[in-house]
């Protein structure tokens, strides 16, 4: 198999410096003790920053450099942020909607933006540290599961009413599922790594779906479902869990806020957390749809989203699932063949893996969906 080549690793005294420097430019108080790198996002590159105040409290602060090969424009992407956070915050405060007890909020950078430039004209942005909670890669309990899916159908209500217009398409047809499948089928035929031989199965395994990438496409360009403002990135490690209590505290992530499908924001809880492996087990026989906790999923996204779905949404929902964990399979298989350009690899072969749990899953949501559809038939007629 072809290499690939994975992140440099940076010294923690690397990290030390350039944090404090980055940090210091915010208006933030108190004097820089140390700062960490944080692993869990495949996209950003994200620290945890400590400053200690002359009281002896100490503060901490998250200190992230927006990925520009991704968000081609980082201003845009702070508009849309600044633009979502303000709006959460100020309704929260408005109508005491309960999200959870913390919110997101930016601190504003000495010369009075919320960014500030960094190398090679690279953004940073700096956010409080949400404290107490932890995100999970896997979901451990039924509890989280339903809190997270609460919290995140919780968001997509607080951010119903922000006028489409005044965000940004951070990402082009992100989930335009159709163009993702296209978009493999031509890096498949220039096959620039000379990679396609080794993945020959996965690639026949999507080509064989090519069908469900119309479908929810379809419904949208038929109006049978609505395009809103949601959140785009609904993965598990996307809400940060109280640790003690299980409780969906805040959303994070807002990186791609903008008009997409409700579907979409539900169908990638399905994929991140119903399997009980991490999203790169190797050992695919280990990879499953857990019922119960596609069932709290249902649960916690109808009680905070319920009232707005229409019928055909909520008939979509165990399909959604599946479609956005055969949309990921097609994004790292991809990035995979164009040779790791866009997720963050640790390995070689790094996305393969992720690619192969994806099309696992696919395969255990197949064969579980009719049970899948009639547990929300049976929730949504209880909620109405
Ligand atoms: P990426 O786009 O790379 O996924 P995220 O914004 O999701 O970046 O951040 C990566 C990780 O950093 C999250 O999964 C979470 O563990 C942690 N994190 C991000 N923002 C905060 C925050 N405000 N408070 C605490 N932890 C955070
Ligand atoms: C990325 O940024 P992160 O790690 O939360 C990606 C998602 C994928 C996910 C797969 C902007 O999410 O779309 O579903 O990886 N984010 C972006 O794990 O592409
Ligand atoms: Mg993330």
């Amino acid at each position: 198999m072809a290499s690939s080549t994975p992140q440099p690793h940076l010294t923690s005294q690397e990290i030390q410096s350039f944090v404090s420097e980055i940090g210091n430019r915010f208006a933030i108080g108190g004097t820089f003790v140390e700062g960490e790198e944080i692993h869990s996002g495949h996209i950003n590159s994200t620290f945890r920053a400590t400053y200690e105040l002359p009281d002896g409290s100490r503060h901490r602060y998250i200190l992230q450099q927006i990925n520009s090969s991704v968000f081609k424009d980082p201003h845009a992407v702070m508009r849309n942020v600044e633009r979502v956070t303000r709006h959460i915050n100020s309704k929260v405060l408005r109508v005491k909607k309960d999200l959870g007890g913390q919110t997101l909020n930016l601190y504003p950078a000495r010369g009075g933006h919320f960014w500030v430039e960094g190398e090679a004209g690279s953004i940073w942005r700096c956010y409080n540290f949400i404290e107490g909670c932890l995100t999970y890669d896997v979901v451990e309990n039924t509890r989280q599961a339903y809190q997270a899916a609460r919290a995140f159908g919780s968001f997509q209500d607080l951010v119903s009413d922000l006028p489409a217009a005044d965000i940004v398409e951070t990402i082009p047809d992100f989930h335009d599922t159709r163009k993702r499948f296209e978009r493999l089928v031509s890096v498949a035929e220039l096959d620039p790594q000379g990679r396609l031989a080794d993945v020959r199965e996965e690639f026949d395994f999507i080509v064989a779906r090519a069908g469900d990438t119309h479908q929810l496409l379809q419904l949208r360009d038929d109006a049978a479902i609505p395009v809103r403002v949601t959140h785009n990135d609904t993965k598990i490690n996307n809400v940060m869990i109280d640790a003690e209590t299980d409780e969906a505290v805040c959303v994070i992530d807002l990186d791609t806020v903008m008009p997409g499908l409700s579907l979409y924001d539900f169908g990638d809880l399905v994929r991140s957390a119903t399997s009980p492996t991490e999203e790169d087990e190797t050992d695919l026989s280990k990879v499953r749809m857990r019922m119960p906790m596609f069932e709290a999923l249902v649960e916690g996204f109808l009680d905070s989203a319920g009232g707005f779905l229409n019928e055909a949404e909520l008939a979509h929902l165990a399909f959604a699932g599946k479609l956005i964990t055969l949309e990921t399979g097609i994004r790292f298989l991809t990035d995979f063949l164009e040779g790791d350009t866009y997720f963050k690899i640790h390995r070689p072969g790094h996305n393969l893996d992720r690619c192969r749990t994806q099309l696992k899953l696919v395969e255990r949501i197949e064969e579980q969906q009719p049970q899948m559809e009639s547990f929300v038939r049976k929730v949504a007629r209880g909620k109405r």
